[in-house]
């Protein structure tokens, strides 16, 4: 089955938020920002801004009628600044104006004087400054202090890796309509409706009721959306909430890339030891995370670096510590992986450079320490799978052939081959968010409305609701809408993040079709005079008993239950299974189950020019009882290109007063076509037993992008082919200015 928004999508026919009719009142809103990425505010002086014809309300923290705090984990981020800023880029104030036009110029003559204020950019510098956002965390396994002793090889290093800008096809987008008594109505692009319900609130100073989101759908989101739709969406609705009229804020594409956050560059400190048959033994590391000038998800996004600091592997003996750093760039964000793919990056970089000096293909050393059934996490969870192991096996048979005696480096052109296994855990790390609703309803026509607290943001999900709707249900997909994201409808959710969106929502929607089924069946067996222990169920769109059609379909069966005054609604809940986590000890069972995969990436590298082709990527993955390869495919595939730009040319830049001088695609360079593998296969591992998914799938949103760091170590292969070298310090992007620089035995990492 194709995504249900395919033929909208191509036809141009869906409907963002910017394409919302808008009422004929409506004011535009825009934003005035700091153009210092640290200091005191002195004055704000909003007359020139305010003769701009057109020009109807200038708003400043002093007209919030509420809490000005738009925080979320830790409450450290105003909406609009007041007294100090902390990085370019932060909004001082709202414009409302006629046109979109005249706000955009009028926000751009607020002046701000600013009085500066040393910034800090580094983490490792913040960290020495004590700007830390929350206090060090810190896993552990065994004991290395004792267990070094007994490695016959230690490896040190240290390992940076960039941000990453998510890059959504629709910027941040609001539309806040006024309602009657003092309500509001929130169209925005968000991940999580409940949590731009939750801030609207607290700033407007109005309880939850009176605010309504809706989501129709997002034009991509990766993460950038789940925090960080929140402060416009806010803004639109402060902005109705103070004027009266329907207001919209939408950004462009150039101040989306300036002012939002992106994902947390990492430097990161490592020790790995080894026995001389390459056993990892031990492990220690310490991440320096960059977190911007708010806390936002850092936190969170920290602890799910430290669940994910072995990887795939089997390390004995562990001690990883996170350290959440304040700087003053934009507050950094959630985005696809949320903080695993920072940590499997400084494995790798360990077992690269271990293998290097061994003399080893690194893919040795992996595949000795590859996890097994039953061993354990750091986090004290078991391996319950087997499915990395498998995927690896699978995945070096399906991989071509490389020709027995052909030199890896023939001319100036060198090939590289890296193996990267991925071992992903599903579950929000904070066990409480791992909840989720339904409200499905049947028609008397038969035909079913489902919502639930999914957000669509061209990932599929509303697919795979439909899909598990009607597999209930035991009737035609093409029977069900899925209908937009509502907190009216589904209340208390969590934002549509963590790869669960599926799971958590399709198990609600299945859970609520359940109910609803069992009414219908109940009364059909009455109708039809069914004997006890007969087996009645609904498939095909008839109800059929022990095995037998009875003529009796779906659309007849609703409209006599109705009519006997039977409900035909239901609203369930769902709450993930088995999941615990102490944070006072650092033990539990954090996740459902993981997902694990395994790519094999084949580059090749011209050794003159600096420039590179991935040649293939042969994919294993672990998508359970996929209930929809198609788009489970597009997810691997598109995760993949993603994790590969972070890893070789997304590179931000920014200028010394923390503007982002990479703000646009002329200067920040994204995969496209032709950075894409000459070929990608993609083989679904066939499932053994049962999936904690939906259907027995697996959820398959955010694990593929690590994947993409396989194609860093190749080319690091392809490099050492071509000129033998050992470095401690590994630096991620790796453009192809940091290549050329380290074919010529230049630069640093
Ligand atoms: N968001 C979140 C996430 O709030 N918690 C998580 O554990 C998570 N994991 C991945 C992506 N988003
Ligand atoms: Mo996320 S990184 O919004 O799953």
């Amino acid at each position: 089955m194709k995504h249900i928004d395919s033929l909208l999508h191509v036809r141009g026919a869906s409907v963002f938020v910017d394409d919302l009719q808008l009422p004929d009142n409506c004011l535009f809103g825009a934003v005035a920002v700091s153009a210092m990425p640290h200091g005191r505010i002195i004055s704000l002086d909003v007359s020139s801004a305010r003769s701009v014809p057109g020009v109807r309300r200038i708003i400043t923290a002093e007209d919030i009628p509420g809490e000005n705090q738009i925080g979320n984990i830790i409450l450290d981020e105003p909406l609009l600044a007041v007294n100090t800023v902390h990085y370019t880029g932060e909004p001082v104030a709202l414009v409302l104006a006629e046109s979109m036009d005249a706000a955009r110029l009028a926000a751009s003559l607020v002046e701000t004087a600013i009085e500066e204020l040393p910034p800090v950019f580094d983490p490792r510098t913040a960290f020495d400054l004590g700007m830390l956002i929350a206090p060090p965390r810190t896993f552990c396994a065994g004991n290395t202090d004792s267990a070094w002793g007994m490695c016959d090889l230690v490896v040190e290093g240290r390992a940076d890796s960039g941000g990453q800008e998510h890059l959504y096809l629709e910027c941040q987008a609001s539309v806040a309509l006024p309602m009657e008594n003092g309500c509001v109505r929130i169209c925005s692009s968000t991940q999580g409706p409940t949590f731009v319900q939750k801030v609207a609130a607290r700033v407007l100073g109005i309880p939850m009721h009176r605010v309504e989101v809706d989501v129709g759908r997002l034009g991509g989101a990766f993460g950038g959306k789940e925090d960080q739709a929140t402060p416009w969406a806010v803004m639109a609705a402060l902005g109705t909430h103070l004027t009266g009229r329907p207001v919209k804020v939408v950004l462009d594409r150039k101040s989306d890339m300036a002012w939002t956050g992106k994902r947390h560059p990492y430097s990161s400190d490592f020790r790995l030891g080894l026995s001389a048959e390459g056993d990892m033994i031990a492990w220690e590391v310490t991440y320096y995370q960059n977190g911007g000038a708010a806390s936002d998800l850092s936190t969170a996004i920290l602890e799910r670096t430290l669940f994910h600091c072995t990887n795939a592997y089997m390390i004995p003996n562990v001690r990883a510590t996170g350290i959440c750093c304040r700087t003053n760039l934009p507050p950094n964000t959630a985005f696809r992986g949320f903080g695993a793919p920072q940590a499997m990056f400084v494995m790798e970089t360990a077992i690269h450079m271990a293998a290097t000096r061994m003399g080893l293909e690194p893919s040795v050393i992996q595949e000795r320490n590859l996890l097994r059934r039953g061993d354990r996490f750091p986090c004290g969870m078991e391996y319950e799978g087997d499915e990395i192991r498998r995927s690896w096996e699978r995945a070096v048979r399906l991989s071509p052939e490389r020709k027995d005696g052909e030199e890896s480096c023939t001319g100036h052109i060198s090939r590289g081959r890296y193996l990267m296994p991925v071992c992903f855990g599903i579950s929000f790390t904070n066990t409480s968010l791992n909840q989720a609703s339904a409200l499905v309803h049947v028609y008397t026509d038969g035909s079913v409305g489902v919502s639930t607290g999914a957000v669509e943001m061209g990932q599929g999900v509303n697919t795979k609701i439909a899909q598990a709707a009607a597999m209930t249900l035991g009737i035609d997909v093409s029977l069900i809408k899925v209908e937009t994201t509502n907190t009216t409808r589904a209340a208390n959710t969590s934002p549509t993040a963590a790869s669960t969106g599926a799971d958590m929502n399709g198990n609600a929607t299945r859970i609520a079709c359940s109910e609803i089924l069992g009414r219908l069946l109940a009364f059909a067996v009455n109708r039809l005079g069914a004997g006890p222990g007969v087996a009645v169920v609904m498939s095909g769109g008839e109800v059929l008993v022990d095995g037998r059609g009875t003529g009796l379909k779906w659309r007849e069966l609703v409209e006599e239950a109705y009519l006997r005054r039977i409900s035909l609604s239901a609203q369930a809940h769902y709450a993930t299974p088995g999941i615990h986590f102490d944070t006072a000890t650092e033990k539990g069972r954090p996740f459902a189950y993981h997902v694990a995969g395994t790519a094999v990436t084949d580059v090749s590298l011209d050794c003159l020019r600096g420039i590179w082709r991935v040649d293939s990527v042969t994919i294993v993955h672990d998508a359970g009882k996929s209930i929809n390869p198609l788009v489970d495919r597009g997810q691997i595939e598109g995760g993949l290109l993603q994790g590969i730009g972070w890893m070789t040319m997304e590179e931000l830049r920014y200028s010394d007063s923390g503007r982002l001088l990479t703000d646009s695609l002329a200067t920040y360079k994204v995969p496209d076509i032709y950075s894409t593998p000459e070929e990608i296969t993609i083989e679904f591992l066939p499932p053994r037993g049962d999936n904690a998914g939906i259907y027995n799938s697996k959820a398959v949103g955010e694990p593929p992008f690590m994947y993409g760091i396989g194609t860093y170590f190749a080319l690091m292969e392809a490099l050492q082919a071509f000129r033998p070298f050992e470095r401690g310090h590994y630096t991620a992007p790796l453009s192809n200015e940091r290549l050329l620089m380290l074919l010529e035995g230049l630069g640093t990492g």
